[in-house]
């Protein structure tokens, strides 16, 4: 085997450690404001990703190194001959528990990141405990559900719930929970600045949390190749003040429940619309 094989085997760890290293710098890594995820969770989740990512690119240079080392030996001495071994029992009992061990480490290790993001014991109190919408992904589109100004969110709709289509408008400064439900096939919330991505089943009611870390307009796509519509399904989360969180509320509320002659027909004003009734 001649050199341009070592070569050709030294090229790849060296072009992917140069080509990782370079990814801040030229917009080939994570999405938005420097790489940095934009929730706390976030920022854990991109952690661990690094984590993996160091402890694989170590084996993946060293496998490689070994490689070329033992590929340069051959080529450049013709006449040392290769020998057959039929297995190594001690070697390969070194080599299932290396990783072993560090499969097992990184199971524990995420273990409390997993529980914060996806076991509803653990999401933050305030937020499991006023949901702030329903989302139902759609062929194609996201369908957004919020409970009248001052009310809860109930888990069937009410007369006075608000609705909206591919805008989730949420406050900032504190985490929220949505109720995530699919209407009819399989599709998956992702907010890529935030990390935040869950499947959208027919027939669950997922609950997800989640907490911006600066006001913003952050993507909201489908993660499920859903159907020749799938491309559609770009929508927007934006995440504001609460001032302008409850301003987006009243407007949601008058647009819906105007009634063409200039009175907001909505239960907001439940004795003015009563009388009104009357
Ligand atoms: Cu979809």
């Amino acid at each position: 085997m001649g050199k341009g094989w070592c070569l050709f085997f030294l090229f790849w760890p060296v072009a992917a450690v140069v080509s990782c290293a370079m990814a801040p710098m030229v917009g080939w890594s994570f999405p938005y404001d420097n790489a940095q995820a934009a929730s706390n969770l976030g920022i854990r989740i991109d952690g661990l990703f690094y984590l993996i990512l160091f402890v694989t690119a170590v084996v993946f240079v060293g496998t490689q190194a070994v490689l070329v080392y033992a590929l340069w030996r051959g080529s450049s001495n013709r006449d040392e001959r290769a020998t057959y071994t039929h297995g190594n029992h001690k070697l390969e009992l070194i080599w299932s528990i290396i990783p072993g061990v560090i499969l097992l480490f990184l199971a524990l290790y995420q273990m409390n990141l997993w529980a914060d993001f996806r076991i509803k014991k653990y999401f933050p109190e305030a937020a499991v405990k006023a949901p702030i919408a329903e989302v139902t992904a759609r062929q194609f589109e996201w369908r957004f559900r919020y409970p009248a100004i001052g009310k809860e969110l109930q888990p069937k709709p009410q007369s006075d719930d608000l609705y909206s289509v591919n805008e989730l408008h949420v406050p900032f400064g504190k985490p929220v929970m949505i109720q995530l439900r699919s209407e009819d096939v399989q599709h998956s919330f992702f907010l890529p600045a935030l990390r935040i991505k869950q499947d959208a089943l027919p027939g669950l009611q997922i609950p997800v949390w989640f907490e911006a870390n600066k006001e913003g307009v952050y993507d909201l796509v489908c993660a499920e190749l859903c159907g020749w519509g799938h491309y559609k399904m770009k929508a927007h989360v934006i995440v504001e003040s609460e001032a302008d969180y409850q301003n987006y509320l009243k407007n949601l509320t008058q647009q819906q429940f105007y009634d063409g002659l200039g009175k907001i027909a909505a239960n907001e004003n439940d004795s003015e619309s009563e009388a009104t009734e009357k």
